[in-house]
């Protein structure tokens, strides 16, 4: 590959200011450039995208500013020998934060209270309402840079962590790492089922009635992966009929989450607008992915995050 333009594509804007990312490019070899979704590629031309887009096969190598590269042809991409790199790597904090920030939540109340400021309303929660995340177990599913990320929070709050990944190999801090064969298990027991894995055929309804069954009636889901890796039919079932207690959501089967969801209604659903991962340095941190793979092709080294 012989890199001549890196092209900044407009859909990046969902995430942040083109204009930034050209910025924080501006000192490279290659010429930078903010491209419209008309656009036309050619060989020597990197593209930096939200998702797929028109035309993109035409190009030598295509960089997903996400993780989750679900939306892409992959097989296409392989077919066309066109390089698909994500964004992997690089969402352990902020999602992690959003995170400890809903277990907090959950926890303390706050969102009840926030809810009761809105109204101006002085309201207590009932005395057996608040409970500390100390000694609270979590199970984190998915134990990558997102797992990973909240499994730090989550031990910094004293929480008891157990996961579950594909592989069963151990991760630091997590007491037990279960396989997605002992989903069951690993849940059954936890205050707190984190779901951060990518979506997958495997993954797609990976939390449906009968996990939910199987969890406490006390138990919280929170879902920062996509919206389909849980059954939402069947969450919204669980809430409604008390199977558990709650659910912290930043990701939905269809986003902008539907006008008439019933999600939008249960006071212990604090649901955010997939922004789990926003920070005002998400530009920053794309500009080091797609600076040092342009490093790696001009030294014809294997790239970094490639899926294909
Ligand atoms: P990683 O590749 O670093 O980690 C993925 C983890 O999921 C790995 O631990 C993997 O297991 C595990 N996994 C895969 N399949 C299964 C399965 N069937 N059962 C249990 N575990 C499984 O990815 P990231 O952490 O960077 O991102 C994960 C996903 O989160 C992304 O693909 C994206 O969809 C979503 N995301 C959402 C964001 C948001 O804004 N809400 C932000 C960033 C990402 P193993 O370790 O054994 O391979
Ligand atoms: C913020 C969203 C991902 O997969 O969906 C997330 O990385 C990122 C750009």
């Amino acid at each position: 590959m012989n890199l001549s333009r890196i092209a900044i594509h407009e859909s990046v804007e969902k995430a942040f200011p083109a204009s930034l990312l050209a910025e924080s490019l501006s000192d490279l070899d290659v010429s930078v450039e903010r491209v419209e979704n008309d656009a036309e590629f050619d060989s020597g031309d990197a593209v930096a995208a939200f998702g797929p887009g028109t035309g993109f096969l035409d190009a030598d190598w295509v960089h997903c500013i996400r993780a989750g590269y679900d939306e892409f042809d992959v097989s296409a991409y392989e077919e066309a020998g066109v390089a698909l790199t994500n964004s992997t790597g690089i969402h352990g904090t902020t999602i992690g934060e959003t995170v400890a920030g809903m277990l907090l939540a959950f926890a303390r109340g706050l969102h009840v209270y926030r809810d009761a400021q809105n109204r101006g309303e002085w309201t207590r929660l009932p005395y057996e309402r608040p409970f500390t995340l100390e000694d609270e177990r979590i199970c984190v599913v998915g134990l990558g840079t997102l797992g990973q990320g909240i499994v730090e929070r989550a031990n910094g709050l004293g929480m008891n962590v157990v996961g579950v990944r594909r592989s069963g190999d151990p991760v630091d801090g997590v007491e037990e790492v279960y396989t997605p064969d002992r989903l069951v298990d690993a849940i059954a027991d936890a205050r707190f089922v984190a779901l951060a894995t990518p979506l997958t055929e495997e993954t797609e309804g990976l939390v449906g009635t009968s996990e939910f069954e199987a969890m406490r009636e006390d138990a919280y889901l929170v879902n920062v992966a996509r919206g389909p890796v849980a059954d939402e039919e069947a969450l919204i079932a669980a809430l409604r009929d008390d199977e558990i207690a709650g659910a912290g959501l930043d990701v939905f089967a269809d986003e902008p989450l539907p006008e008439e969801s019933p999600l939008w209604e249960f006071e212990q659903v604090v649901a955010t607008p997939h922004v789990g991962a926003m920070t005002n340095e998400y530009h920053h941190d794309i500009a080091g992915l797609i600076r040092e793979n342009a490093e790696r092709v001009s030294r014809n080294e294997e790239m970094l995050n490639r899926v294909v």
